[in-house]
C-alpha cells in the first residue's frame, strides 16, 4: 500500500517535469506565433497546445477510468498529430483554429481534473502505470518535436532563455574508421524489463558480421567537402526518389545553412553563428544516403548501430555506450541540456567500448533500416497505431538522441523513425565501410 501511495507520487513528479518541458518551450513563443505553421507537414503549432494535454486525458481519465469526456470538441480536435506521406498538406487557414485562450483554459482545468481523477486511482487500471509511462514519454517526445518546430519560427517570434548561447568550435576531431568484429547485438527489450513501447519488444539477438565504422559523425567541415564536391548537382550520387524530392525543393544545402555574402551560417535556435566546422550536420536521410554514395560508404544497419554502441571486445553487451551508469551530462549532448549541438569531441566521457563517440545525443543518426516490427510485436490495445502506422516502408530508424532527447529515452531499445525526406528533426550520420 505504501509503494502504491510513493509510486503514484513519484510517476505524479514526472508527470509534472514532463509538463514543465513542454510549458518551456511554449514560453519561448510571441503569442500570435502559435498560429505559424513552421513545417509544412504537421499542424500549427497551437495544435500541439492543446494537443499534449487533450492526449493524456484519452488515455488516462476517458481511456481507462470510465470518465467522460473533458471537451468534447476540443478533445477530439486536438487527438491526433499529422505525418501526411505522398503529398496532402494540410491548408486550413489559423482562424479556423480556437482563440489561445480557449485552449490555455482548456489545459489548465483539464490537468486539474486528471490529477483528481489517477491521485484515487488503481493502478491495476491504467495497465499496471504503462498509461502513464505512455503519457509522459508522449510529451516528452512531443517536447522534442516542439523544439524543432519552434526551430524553424523567424528568431523574432521567440525569446531567447538565459544560458542559450551556441558553443564555440574547438580543434577538429581526427574521424577514425573503427574496426569492430564480428558479433552479437541484442536489438528490443523482453517484457521482464518494464516499460517500453509497442515497437520495443521482443529482444532480438543479431549475428553482425565485421565491419568498420567512423569514430564520430560527419561534421559541417565534411558536408563542405561533400558540397563543394558537387554533391548536390551530381545526379549519379542520388536514388531516384531522393533526387526527385531534392530537385523538386530547390535543396542545395542542409536545412539549417545559410549563406550570407562572407560565407555559410548555421541558423540556431536562437540566433546565426558563422557555420560550426566541428558539430555534426544536421542533414535528411536522402541527403545522408547520397554523402554515403559518394564516399563510396554506406549508412550503418540499425544492429550495426547497437555492435558499435553497446558491444565490448570482451563480448558482453553494455546498457549504454559508456557502460552501465545512467546518462550524465559529461556523456552527452542530451536531456535537454542546450538547443543547438556541439563539437562532436565534446565528449569523450561517452563513447564506446570500441572507441566510437557521440553516439547518444547531439543529434538522432540516420539508419538504412526501414522502420519494421521486431518478431513479437504486439500493438497497444489502448493506442494500436503508435508504430503500426508507420510500418511502410516509408520510414527509417534512427537511434541514439538530440539535445532535446528526454534522459529516459536514451534506453538501448528506444527506437524512433521518420520518413527520408523530412529535414526538419534533429538528425545527424555516420559512416560504415572501408
Ligand atoms: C516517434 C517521434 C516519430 O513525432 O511523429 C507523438 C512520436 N507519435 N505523437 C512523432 C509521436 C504521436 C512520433 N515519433
Ligand atoms: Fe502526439
Amino acid at each position: 500500500m505504501a509503494t502504491a501511495t510513493a509510486d503514484r507520487q513519484q510517476i505524479q513528479q514526472r508527470l509534472d517535469d514532463a509538463r514543465a518541458r513542454t510549458d518551456e518551450i511554449f514560453a519561448l513563443l510571441e503569442p500570435e506565433a502559435l498560429y505559424e505553421r513552421p513545417i509544412p507537414e504537421r499542424h500549427r503549432l497551437i495544435f500541439y497546445l492543446g494537443h499534449v494535454e487533450a492526449f493524456d486525458w484519452n488515455l488516462i481519465p476517458r481511456g481507462a477510468l470510465g470518465a467522460p469526456p473533458f471537451d468534447a470538441d476540443f478533445d477530439r480536435l486536438f487527438a491526433f498529430g499529422i505525418d501526411p506521406v505522398g503529398g496532402g498538406l494540410p491548408n486550413e487557414p489559423a482562424s479556423q483554429w480556437p482563440a489561445r485562450e480557449r485552449v490555455l483554459e482548456y489545459n489548465a482545468r483539464l490537468r486539474r481534473a486528471l490529477d483528481d481523477a489517477v491521485s484515487g486511482a488503481d493502478l491495476e487500471k491504467l495497465d499496471g502505470g504503462s498509461r502513464f509511462e505512455v503519457a509522459i514519454e508522449h510529451r516528452l517526445m512531443h517536447a522534442e518535436t516542439l523544439a524543432y518546430l519552434v526551430h524553424q519560427l523567424p528568431h523574432t517570434m521567440k525569446r531567447r532563455p538565459a544560458g542559450a548561447e551556441n558553443s564555440g568550435d574547438v580543434s577538429p576531431a581526427v574521424i577514425r574508421h573503427v574496426g569492430i568484429p564480428a558479433g552479437r547485438a541484442t536489438l528490443g527489450r523482453s517484457r521482464a524489463r518494464g516499460f517500453g513501447w509497442d515497437n520495443e519488444f521482443d529482444e532480438l539477438a543479431v549475428e553482425v558480421p565485421a565491419f568498420a565504422i567512423d569514430s564520430h559523425p560527419v561534421t559541417n567541415r565534411g558536408w563542405l567537402e561533400f558540397l563543394d564536391a558537387g554533391g548536390y548537382r551530381e545526379r549519379r550520387f542520388w536514388s531516384e526518389a531522393d533526387w526527385a524530392w531534392r530537385t523538386g525543393h530547390g535543396i542545395e544545402h542542409p536545412l539549417l545553412w545559410a549563406r550570407d555574402g562572407g560565407g555559410w551560417h548555421y541558423r540556431g535556435m536562437f540566433d546565426d553563428v558563422p557555420l560550426p566546422l566541428e558539430h555534426p550536420v544536421y542533414v535528411s536521410h536522402a541527403e545522408a544516403s547520397a554523402f554515403a554514395h559518394w564516399a563510396n560508404r554506406a549508412l550503418p544497419t540499425e544492429a550495426q548501430f547497437h555492435r558499435a554502441a553497446y558491444g565490448t571486445p570482451q563480448g558482453v553487451e553494455r546498457e549504454f555506450p559508456w557502460g552501465d551508469e545512467p546518462p550524465a551530462p559529461i556523456r552527452g549532448n542530451f536531456d535537454f541540456a542546450r538547443w543547438d549541438p556541439v563539437p562532436v569531441s565534446a565528449h569523450p566521457a561517452g563513447a564506446s567500448a570500441f572507441g566510437v563517440h557521440d553516439l547518444l545525443g547531439n543529434g538522432w543518426e540516420w539508419t538504412s533500416t526501414a522502420f519494421a516490427p521486431l518478431p513479437g510485436f504486439t500493438p497497444f490495445p489502448f493506442y494500436r497505431g503508435y508504430s503500426a502506422d508507420f510500418f511502410d516502408g516509408k520510414h527509417f530508424v534512427i537511434k541514439g538522441g538530440s539535445a532535446r532527447t528526454a534522459a529516459c529515452m536514451l534506453r538501448r531499445s528506444f527506437r524512433n523513425w521518420f520518413q527520408p525526406h523530412y529535414p526538419y528533426l534533429y538528425a545527424k550520420f555516420r559512416l560504415v565501410g572501408a
